[in-house]
């Protein structure tokens, strides 16, 4: 599903980010940068060494931040990498920081002149944030920004299992 806020579309999608053709993917990366399982391990597979070159190179991200590489031999151009937070109780900043992996990951595609940005479920794997609050915060960031910015055309948001594309795509019909 998909709908229209201003001049971008926010869409909902069932799959494999690793194969999607938006001018950048997000991996949900860790503050080292190091690579690891889920979605950063499959972009990286996917991807080649030329990635992980680069995030050496880099250093590290911290947690709610994010940085840019090459997206290597990724159909999409670049790979933003962000780290989303740690979830223990809910009471430790997780929201703020979870809020921030998004909005800088579209503020980076943004003054990189980028049109379209696909987005995994960040945090809500080995990092064990719950599926409703973290769609709702993705979901709400992205709209938020939409509002704001209209340089970004097409902000997806891959799911990699039914019942998280069925709570993502509920957010969004909730929030529009
Ligand atoms: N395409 C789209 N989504 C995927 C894919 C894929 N190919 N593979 C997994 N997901 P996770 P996190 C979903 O664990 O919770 C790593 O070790 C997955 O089902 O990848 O932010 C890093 O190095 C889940 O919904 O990321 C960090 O140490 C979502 O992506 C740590 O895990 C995120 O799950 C980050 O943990």
């Amino acid at each position: 599903m998909q709908s229209k806020i201003n001049k971008t579309i926010i869409e909902m999608v069932y799959g494999n980010i690793t194969e999607e053709t938006t001018d950048a993917i997000v991996n949900a990366a860790n503050e080292h940068l190091a690579g690891g399982a889920g979605v950063d391990g499959a972009i990286h597979r996917a991807g080649g060494p030329a990635i992980m070159d680069e995030c050496r190179k880099i250093g590290g991200c911290p947690t709610g931040q994010a940085v840019i590489t090459t997206g290597g031999n990724l159909k999409a151009k670049y790979v933003i990498h962000t780290v989303g937070p740690i979830y223990r109780d809910g009471i430790r900043n997780e929201a703020k920081l979870l809020e921030s992996a998004y909005r800088n990951s579209l503020e980076l595609a943004r003054n990189k002149n980028l049109r379209s940005i696909s987005f995994p479920a960040i945090s809500t794997g080995v990092y064990g944030y719950p599926a409703n609050e973290a769609a709702y915060i993705a979901i709400k960031t992205c709209v938020d920004f939409a509002q704001d910015n209209t340089d970004i055309k097409l902000i997806r948001h891959v799911l990699f299992s039914k019942d998280f594309y069925d709570i993502f795509s509920s957010q969004l019909k909730n929030l529009i």
